[in-house]
């Protein structure tokens, strides 16, 4: 896993989380949106190698057309009472909880994290619509981390892209409101030479 560290000599010795007073909303339309802060977190390349490290990752395998692939990333689900790897995680979630738990109604308790290798390496697209978020409104944070990958958006279904956010170093992304029921997202393959991204998803209960 080392060959893939790639801290910047420009970077921030240690990871610093900015305020969240640059946040952008887009809204999609049929009540789902999307927050954007760039940079919110200072010295995201220290965190991305610490975190390749540290998060035991694993490989996923799904069926598909009847058989079994290996997902092309790397994954893995810390629950609410888990520990999670590193203090800026938990800090990153804790300050998501506090700036929008009066608007969702609930504290993000879940960490989901991806590791994107290269740009083979990618998720098709879908809704986050296992459990509550079936049925009810639910936010989604994103905290990335390395090179920069498209968070591409939908609607539910198919049609052409409506939106897209190039997420990476640090940036932050909410999909909220209806998104995970009316919008499909994906982080389409690319054939540019990428290094890894590490893509951590704050989760409410019930939410997957
Ligand atoms: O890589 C990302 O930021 C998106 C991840 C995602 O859509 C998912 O794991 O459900």
């Amino acid at each position: 896993m080392s060959a893939l560290l790639q801290t910047s000599l420009w970077d921030a010795d240690e990871p610093l989380l900015g305020n969240l007073t640059g946040i952008r909303r887009t809204d999609l339309g049929r009540g789902a949106w999307v927050d954007h802060r760039p940079g919110w977190l200072d010295g995201a390349a220290v965190l991305l190698d610490r975190l390749i490290e540290a998060v035991p990752w694993q490989e996923q395998e799904r069926e598909m057309y009847g058989t079994v692939v290996t997902v092309p990333r790397l994954v893995r689900f810390y629950g609410r009472s888990d520990p999670l790897p590193d203090p800026v995680v938990e800090q990153a979630r804790e300050t998501l909880s506090e700036h929008y738990e009066a608007e969702l109604g609930e504290r993000f308790v879940t960490s989901g994290f991806c590791l994107y290798r290269d740009g083979a390496d990618s998720v098709a697209w879908h809704g986050d619509r296992i459990g509550r978020s079936r049925t009810d409104d639910t936010m989604i944070a994103i905290l990335s981390l390395g090179s920069p990958r498209t968070l591409a958006l939908r609607q539910r279904g198919g049609g052409p892209t409506v939106a897209r956010f190039d997420l990476g170093h640090g940036d932050l992304a909410v999909m909220g409101g209806s998104c995970q029921r009316t919008f499909e997202h994906a982080v389409p393959k690319t054939r540019s030479p990428v290094g890894p991204r590490i893509s951590i998803q704050f989760r409410v209960a019930g939410v997957l």
